[in-house]
C-alpha cells in the first residue's frame, strides 16, 4: 500500500481559479488531471464560488481506492462513540476514528474528540491531499459507515476550531453514498441539492460553504444493499477544541 501511494496520483484543476489554491497541485503532480467539477447547490442567499464546493471524481483510480478501503478498515481504530443532541446522549450512526498532530483537539456535536498519532497510511492520503488542494491539514475525522443504516445527520462544519472559511476535503472510498446540501436558513430553503459521491472522489468545501449551507448523509433503504463506505474529511484545527466548548447542540451529526 505504502509503494503504491507513493506513486503520483491523477491531480485536478477547479474551474475558473484557485480560491482554494487547488490549481497549486497541479505544478507538483506531473500527471495527466481529471477535472474538477463544480458541484451545483440550491439557493442559500449567500455568494459562493465555483471552485468552494467541488469534486475530483478519480482523484484514486477504483483499484487503488478498493486498496485503501480494505487498509483503512483493518488499520484505524474505529468506535462507537456518543453525541448530545437536544440534552440527550445517543450513539453516531457510523463508526468513527479521529487522528492527527498532537494537540488538534476537536470538538463536534457534544463531544470533545483528541486525536490519535497519524498512520503511515493516513499521512501519505493527507500530504496527496494537501499538494493536490494546496491547503494544509492536520486533522482527519474518519467515518465508518456499516450498511445504509448507518447515516450523518444535517449539519455545518462550523466550530470554532476551524475558524471562519475552512478548507475540508472529503475522500470517498467503499460504496458510492448520496451528499444532499441544503441551505442553513430555513426561510432561504428550497429543497435540497445531491451529489453521488464514488470511491476514489474527492470533495472540496472551502469559502463561506459552512456559513450558508448544511451537508448530510442521508440513510438508504435496506433493501438496497449498500456495501460499506468509509469517508476521510481533512481539517485543519486551528484553535483545539476543549472541554468547555461542550455546548448543547441542536444540530447532530
Ligand atoms: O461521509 C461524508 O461524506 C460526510 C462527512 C461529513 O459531513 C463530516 O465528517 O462532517
Amino acid at each position: 500500500m505504502q509503494d503504491h501511494l507513493n506513486d503520483t496520483h491523477p491531480a485536478a484543476k477547479p474551474e475558473g481559479g484557485s480560491r482554494t489554491g487547488l490549481a497549486r497541485g497541479d505544478q507538483k503532480l506531473g500527471r495527466e488531471t481529471p477535472a474538477w467539477r463544480p458541484i451545483s447547490l440550491p439557493p442559500a442567499g449567500g455568494s459562493i464560488a465555483k471552485s468552494d464546493a467541488c469534486l475530483a471524481s478519480g482523484f484514486y483510480s477504483a483499484s487503488e481506492a478498493d486498496r485503501l478501503f480494505s487498509t483503512l478498515r483493518e488499520e484505524l481504530f474505529w468506535e462507537e462513540r456518543e453525541i448530545r443532541i437536544f440534552g440527550r446522549r445517543m450513539l453516531q450512526p457510523r463508526l468513527v476514528s479521529y487522528y492527527g498532530d498532537p494537540g488538534a483537539s476537536y470538538c463536534y456535536s457534544g463531544e470533545l474528540f483528541h486525536p490519535r498519532p497519524w498512520t503511515a497510511t493516513l499521512d501519505t492520503v493527507r500530504r496527496q491531499v494537501e499538494i493536490l488542494v494546496g491547503s494544509s491539514f492536520n486533522a482527519v475525522l474518519c467515518n465508518l459507515y456499516r450498511t445504509g443504516a448507518d447515516s450523518m445527520g444535517w449539519h455545518s462544519d462550523d466550530e470554532a476550531e476551524l475558524g471562519e472559511r475552512p478548507v475540508i476535503a472529503s475522500l470517498s472510498l467503499g460504496a458510492t453514498r448520496r451528499f444532499l446540501f441544503r441551505s442553513r436558513d430555513p426561510e432561504k430553503r428550497d429543497g435540497s441539492r445531491g451529489v453521488d459521491l464514488q470511491s476514489g472522489s474527492l470533495l472540496v468545501m472551502a469559502g463561506s460553504m459552512q456559513q450558508f449551507y448544511q451537508h448530510q448523509i442521508p440513510k438508504v433503504k435496506a433493501s438496497s444493499g449498500v456495501e460499506p463506505r468509509i469517508n476521510l474529511t481533512f481539517r485543519k484545527i486551528l484553535y483545539p477544541g476543549s472541554p468547555q466548548d461542550f455546548p448543547d447542540q441542536r444540530a447532530g451529526r
